[in-house]
C-alpha cells in the first residue's frame, strides 16, 4: 500500500490526501513525528509530503513534489482521473495548480506568521502535531522557537510591511473569483475536480479553516468557499464521468476573471523570479500592484515557469488557441511569451 508521511498543518499534504481518497487509492498516511516506519528511505529534499511508491524493481521510492507525484499516480493507478482528457483543459488545470501551490501558500504562510493573533495559534497548535503527548514545558519551547523561525522566513516568501496589504487584498480578490466560480459549478474543472482543484484545496484547507485572519476574510467575502473545503475533504463518493469535465467552449467568464486576477500577481512575480535567475541574481525585485516587490529567488519557481511553457510547446493548434483566446487580456498570456 502507498504510504504518505506529511502533517495535517501542510497544504500539500492535505492536497495529495484528498487526491487519494478521491481516485480510490489506498493508503496509510504517516503523520510526522506520530510514529515511523522502519526502513523507509529518505527523499532526495527534505519536504512534506512524502510519498512512498514501489519501484518497478520491488523497491521503494521516496518521492516529494506534488505536481509530478499527482502525474505518477495517473499512470500506476486507472480510472477517476484527475487531469482532463482535452489538452486545453489540462493546461488550464495544470496552470491554476501552479498558482494555487506557488502563490497561494504565500498568503497562507504570510498571514500565518505576520499576524499576531495567527501567529500565536499556528505555534501554540502545530507543535501538537509533531507530538500529542509532548510535556508543556517542551511545547513552551517549541513554540517559541518554531515562530521565531517562521517569522525569520516571511521576507523568503515576499512578506514585509509593502508587500503585506498586496498579499492580502490578493487573497481577497481571489475568494471573490473563486466564489463566483462556485455559483456556476461545484469545481475549477467544471462537474468534477482536477489536479487544480486539490491544489487550491490544499492552501485553503489552511487558509479557509486554521488561521484566524483568513478565516475571517474567508467568511467575510466567501462563504460558499469556506464550505467548498470541508466538501473536498472526501471525494471518494464522487462518480465521475467524462462528460463532467468543463467545457472552454461555453460561457467561461468566471474562470477569465480567475485568470486576470492570477494574471496581477503570480504572473509578474513568477516572471520576475524566472528573468532574475537566468541574470544569475540572488533578488527578485519588480512591481506588484503599483508596489515594490522584494525577495530572494526561487530556482524551484523558475523551473515552474519553464514547465508552464513545456506543457503550453505540447498543445495542438486547436488547443493552442483555445488556451490564447481564454487567456487575452489576463496578464497571463505573458507567461507563455
Ligand atoms: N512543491 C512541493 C512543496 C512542498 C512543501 O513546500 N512542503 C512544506 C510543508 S507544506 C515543507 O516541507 N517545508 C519545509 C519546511 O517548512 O522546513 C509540493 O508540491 O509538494
Amino acid at each position: 500500500m502507498l504510504i504518505i508521511k506529511g502533517v495535517p498543518g501542510s497544504p500539500y499534504t492535505r492536497k495529495m490526501l484528498s487526491l487519494l481518497r478521491y481516485r480510490h487509492i489506498p493508503y496509510r498516511y504517516l503523520q510526522h513525528g506520530n510514529g515511523h516506519l522502519p526502513d523507509l528511505p529518505k527523499p532526495k529534499v527534505s519536504l512534506l509530503p512524502v510519498v512512498y511508491l514501489k519501484n518497478k524493481e520491488g523497491g521503494i521510492e521516496a518521492l516529494v513534489d506534488s505536481t509530478p507525484i499527482i502525474r505518477r499516480l495517473e499512470s500506476d493507478y486507472v480510472g477517476r482521473s484527475c487531469i482532463p482528457s482535452d489538452p486545453a483543459l489540462r493546461f488550464v488545470d495544470y496552470l491554476i495548480e501552479d498558482f494555487a501551490d506557488e502563490w497561494l501558500t504565500k498568503p497562507m504562510f504570510h498571514i500565518r506568521w505576520h499576524h499576531d493573533a495567527d501567529a500565536d495559534m499556528a505555534a501554540t497548535i502545530l507543535p501538537y502535531w509533531g507530538n500529542i503527548s509532548a510535556p508543556e514545558e517542551d511545547l513552551a519551547d517549541k513554540k517559541r522557537s518554531f515562530r521565531e523561525r517562521q517569522v525569520s522566513r516571511l521576507d523568503v516568501v515576499g512578506s514585509n510591511d509593502i508587500t503585506a496589504p498586496v498579499i492580502e487584498a490578493s487573497y481577497r480578490r481571489f475568494l471573490v473569483c473563486f466564489e463566483e466560480l462556485l455559483r456556476a459549478a461545484p469545481f475549477v474543472m467544471g462537474a468534477r475536480p482536477g489536479a487544480a482543484d486539490f491544489a487550491l484545496f490544499g492552501q485553503l484547507t489552511q487558509l479557509a479553516h486554521f488561521d484566524p485572519t483568513a478565516v475571517a476574510m474567508t467568511l467575510e467575502n466567501a462563504p460558499r468557499v469556506y464550505a467548498w473545503v470541508y466538501m473536498m475533504e472526501d471525494l471518494s463518493g464522487l462518480e465521475p464521468s467524462d462528460s463532467q469535465w468543463r467545457r472552454l467552449s461555453g460561457e467561461n467568464a468566471a474562470l477569465k476573471n480567475l485568470f486576470a486576477e492570477i494574471g496581477k500577481t503570480y504572473v509578474p512575480v513568477m516572471l520576475a523570479n524566472h528573468a532574475a535567475i537566468l541574470a544569475g541574481k540572488s533578488e527578485v525585485s519588480t512591481i506588484v500592484e503599483g508596489q515594490p516587490w522584494r525577495q530572494i529567488t526561487f530556482k524551484y519557481q523558475a523551473y515552474c515557469v519553464q514547465w508552464i511553457r513545456q506543457e503550453y510547446e505540447k498543445l495542438d493548434v486547436d488547443s493552442r488557441s483555445c488556451v490564447n483566446e481564454l487567456l487575452a487580456d489576463t496578464g497571463c498570456e505573458a507567461l507563455l511569451a
